[in-house]
């Protein structure tokens, strides 16, 4: 399929729909120029390689699930090699997971024994190596943090099936994940995002204090909205509870899996998706998308307004499987002819066209930039651009 982004200026005023609570705010400006960005599961699920969730999914007892700590010894891992795939991709942060529902911390905690550094003969710090290696390159990093559900310390959140897993959710919140989220933010340098997930009943689960621990030790970082609401949650807020979001600290929401918004949006978003059917390495899933697909789903994300996050779930020898790293490689090539009608752009105002899609920029000057991305030519040839008056 050919894709073309063709230009076009007009001197129209603001050409943006309804404002809703934006979600905006000073730190926004880097994440909404980003657009796009590298997702990463990595754990102990790799061993397995049945994905993130295999662990509740076959109810492993708490000890033998924490056995593949010991065989978790990812020596190809290379940190400047994934930050040169995602740079490469035309990604411009990459949020990785470091602690899972699983429990198992991707990086040297004082919280818990069962962390990389001290429970797998790896003996390395992943995060450390990535922070140094993105920094280097100018790519933000963010951190994925499961703060409700945890299958391994005693008082998590989530399903139990073994005894080892009972015990006080704010024992759990206080010894485990505030102390695990303080280090997070005060050990690995700027901190680009958190993305906490699953959150739990809001009741108990204490969002305003994970917003405000973020908040008060990153004061740019961006906060996502599963800190207090699910994915599917959000396409019911209103303006009073986005407004409410805000006033938390929340900087942008995070849309269910997979998901992109029927309608733009002019206010910070997220969606995040998968290059197969998998977020952890699944060895048996081959379903991967097409360059052309993850290139549409792209311009179709930047058309509405949001970022667009997606993910990789590199191998337990530190690989970013093969027909990933080739499909990234494909948009990166896309990207480097035509990344200036996605970076830094937003919603389009112009509706469902026939034709393809549209981004636009608004210049200081007052002059918008449309951009068009034409993915079906009409067959008489003439491209149909409603709703100008310039
Ligand atoms: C969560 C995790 O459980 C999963 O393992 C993965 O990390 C994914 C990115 O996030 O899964 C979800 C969370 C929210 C929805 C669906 C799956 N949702 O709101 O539809």
């Amino acid at each position: 399929m050919l894709r073309l982004s063709l230009l076009l200026c007009c001197a129209a005023g603001s050409l943006r729909g309804e404002q809703t609570p934006p979600l905006d705010s000073s730190r926004s400006a880097v994440f909404r120029e980003a657009k796009f960005g590298m997702f990463i599961h990595w754990g102990l699920y790799a061993i397995p390689a049945r994905g993130e969730w295999v662990m509740a999914f076959e109810k492993q007892p708490v000890a033998s699930y924490g056995k593949l700590a010991e065989q978790f010894n990812p020596v190809q891992f290379d940190a400047r090699e994934w930050v040169r795939i995602a740079k490469a991709a035309g990604m411009r942060y990459m949020v990785i997971t470091a602690k899972h529902h699983d429990g198992f911390a991707l990086f040297g905690t004082r919280a818990s024994a069962y962390n990389v550094v001290d429970a797998t003969p790896f003996g390395r710090d992943p995060l450390t190596e990535l922070s140094r290696a993105c920094e280097a390159e100018g790519i933000g990093l963010g951190f994925y943090y499961s703060q409700f559900q945890d299958w391994h310390h005693p008082g998590g959140g989530g399903a139990k099936w073994d005894r080892a897993q009972h015990g006080k959710l704010d024992g759990y919140f206080d010894k485990i994940a505030f102390s695990q989220l303080r280090e997070l933010l005060t050990g690995y340098g700027p901190v680009f995002s958190l993305w906490f997930d699953t959150p739990g009943p809001p009741e108990v689960t204490r969002p305003a204090e994970f917003a405000g621990l973020v908040r008060s030790l990153q004061p740019q970082a961006m906060v996502n909205s599963r800190v207090l609401y699910s994915g599917r949650a959000i396409n019911e807020l209103d303006g009073k509870a986005l407004g409410e979001l805000a006033q938390m600290g929340v900087d942008y929401l995070t849309y269910a899996d997979r998901q992109i918004p029927a309608r733009p949006q002019w206010r910070n978003w997220e969606t995040c998706m998968t290059l197969n059917e998998s977020w952890g390495y699944n060895a048996q899933d081959k379903h991967w998308k097409s360059a052309g697909e993850l290139i549409g789903q792209l311009v179709k994300v930047a058309s509405r307004g949001g970022n667009f996050l997606l993910n990789v779930g590199p191998t337990a020898e530190g690989i970013i499987p093969q027909p990933a790293a080739e499909r990234l490689e494909e948009v990166g090539r896309w990207l480097q002819v035509n990344g200036e009608a996605i970076y830094g752009t937003e919603a389009s105002p112009l509706g469902s066209l026939q034709w393809g899609r549209c981004t636009m920029k608004a210049g200081a000057d007052g002059a918008t930039t449309l951009y068009l991305h034409v993915l079906d030519w009409p067959g008489d040839g003439k491209l149909a651009v409603p709703g100008l008056r310039s």
